[in-house]
C-alpha cells in the first residue's frame, strides 16, 4: 500500500480546508470517499495486510472516512449559507420564528374553574380509580339489579364484577366509608359509557359533589348550585330546578339555565324548550347512607353531577363534541 491512512487523512483535510467552492468539495468527496477514492481503496486493500494489523487499520480507515465525509458536508453547507446570504435569498435581519405557546384544553379550563369555585366554598377535591367494582359503581348507589344502566349496552365491563366507572360516584362511597361527616367534597374525573354518536363519546369528564352533615336540606342544595351556576356562566343568568329521578337521590332535581342562544324563546339548541340542562342533583337516598353505615336520623346530605364537555360547549358556544377529542391546534389555541 502506497499511503498510510494517516497520510490520506492529512492530505484530505488540507485539501478540504483549501477548497473554495461547493464543486471543488464535491470533487474531493469523489477523490477520497467515492467508489474509487483513496479511502475506499485503502479499505478494499486491508485484506492484503498482515492479519494482526487488519482490525486496527479497518477501524482507522472507517473513522477517517466518517471524518472526511462530515467535514466535506459541513464545508458545503457553510459555502451555500454564505452564498444565500450574499445573494439576498436569506435575510438574516428577519426576526426569529416565535415558539408557539400552548394553552389549556377547554375541559381543563372548566375543571379548574369549577375546582376554584368549590375551593372558595370550603370543599375538598378528591380523585379515585377509573376501574371499579360493580358494588361501588352500582350496588352501593342503590341501582336495582335490573337497572338498564347496568346493561352491557351502557357499561364497559372488564369482567362480570369489574367495570369502567360510569360516573364518579363510586369514589363518594369510598370517601363515606373512610370518613365521618361533615363531608364537603367534589370529584372531577374521567368516566366511561358504551355510547358513541354525534353527542356522546365513550369517555367524557364529570364533576360530582357531595355534602353530608347534620341539618342539610334542599335549601343548601339550591344555594350551592345557584352559586355554582352563577359563577360558571353569569351572575345574572336565570335558572330553574326541575323534578327528576336518580336511583341514588330522593328527591332529585335537574338544574336548567335559560337558553344561552335564544334567551328562552325556543331554538334548535334547547329543543324549543327555552331551557338547557346543566346539572343533576338531589338529596342523598337513605339506602345509600345505610350502605356506608351513616345514621340517617342524624345526617342528611345532597349530591350533584355535571358533564364537563357539556358545560364547556354551552359556555364557549362549541357546537360539536368531537372538537374536544381532535386536538386541532387551531381549535385549542382559542382557549
Ligand atoms: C348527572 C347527575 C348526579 C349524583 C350525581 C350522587 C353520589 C352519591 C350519592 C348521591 Cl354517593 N348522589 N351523585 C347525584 C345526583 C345527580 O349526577 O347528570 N351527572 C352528569
Amino acid at each position: 500500500m502506497e499511503n498510510t491512512i494517516e497520510q490520506i487523512r492529512e492530505n484530505a483535510l488540507t485539501e478540504i480546508e483549501n477548497a473554495s467552492s461547493a464543486d471543488e468539495l464535491k470533487a474531493l468527496s469523489v477523490k477520497y470517499v467515492g467508489r474509487k477514492g483513496h479511502i475506499t481503496l485503502f479499505l478494499r486493500n486491508i485484506s492484503s495486510l498482515p492479519e494482526e494489523h487488519r482490525p486496527s487499520a479497518g477501524k482507522a480507515a472507517n473513522v477517517t472516512r466518517q471524518l472526511v465525509e462530515a467535514r466535506i458536508k459541513e464545508m458545503i453547507q457553510q459555502i451555500e449559507d454564505a452564498e444565500a446570504i450574499s445573494s439576498g435569498s436569506i435575510d438574516v435581519s428577519l426576526p426569529g420564528r416565535l415558539a408557539k405557546q400552548g394553552s389549556l384544553h377547554p375541559v381543563s379550563r372548566i375543571n379548574q374553574q369549577i375546582s376554584d369555585i368549590f375551593k372558595r366554598l370550603g370543599f375538598d377535591i378528591a380523585e379515585g380509580p377509573e376501574v371499579e367494582t360493580d358494588y361501588y359503581n352500582f350496588e352501593a348507589l342503590n341501582f336495582p339489579k335490573n337497572h338498564p344502566a347496568r346493561d352491557m349496552q351502557d357499561t364497559f365491563f372488564v369482567s362480570d364484577d369489574i367495570v369502567l366507572r360510569t360516573h364518579t360516584s363510586p369514589l363518594q362511597i369510598r370517601i363515606m366509608e373512610k370518613e365521618r361527616p361533615p363531608i364537603r367534597v367534589i370529584m372531577p374525573g374521567r368516566v366511561y359509557r358504551c355510547d358513541s354518536d354525534l353527542t356522546h363519546t365513550p369517555m367524557f369528564h364529570q364533576v360530582e359533589g357531595l355534602v353530608v352533615d347534620k341539618n342539610i336540606g334542599f335549601s343548601d342544595l339550591k344555594g350551592v348550585l345557584t352559586t355554582l351556576v352563577h359563577q360558571i356562566f353569569d351572575e345574572e343568568i336565570s335558572l330553574r330546578f326541575r323534578p327528576s329521578f336518580f336511583p341514588f337521590t330522593e328527591p332529585s332535581a335537574e338544574v336548567d339555565i335559560l337558553c344561552v342562544i335564544c334567551r328562552g324563546k325556543g331554538c334548535r339548541v334547547c329543543s324549543q324548550t327555552g331551557w338547557l340542562e346543566v346539572l343533576g342533583s338531589g338529596m342523598v337516598h337513605p339506602a345509600v347512607f345505610e350502605n356506608v353505615n351513616y345514621d340517617t336520623s342524624q345526617y342528611s346530605g345532597f349530591a350533584f353531577g355535571m358533564g364537563v364537555e357539556r358545560i364547556a360547549m354551552l359556555k364557549y358556544g362549541i357546537d360539536d363534541l368531537r372538537k374536544f377529542f381532535e386536538n386541532d391546534y387551531r381549535f385549542l389555541r382559542q382557549f
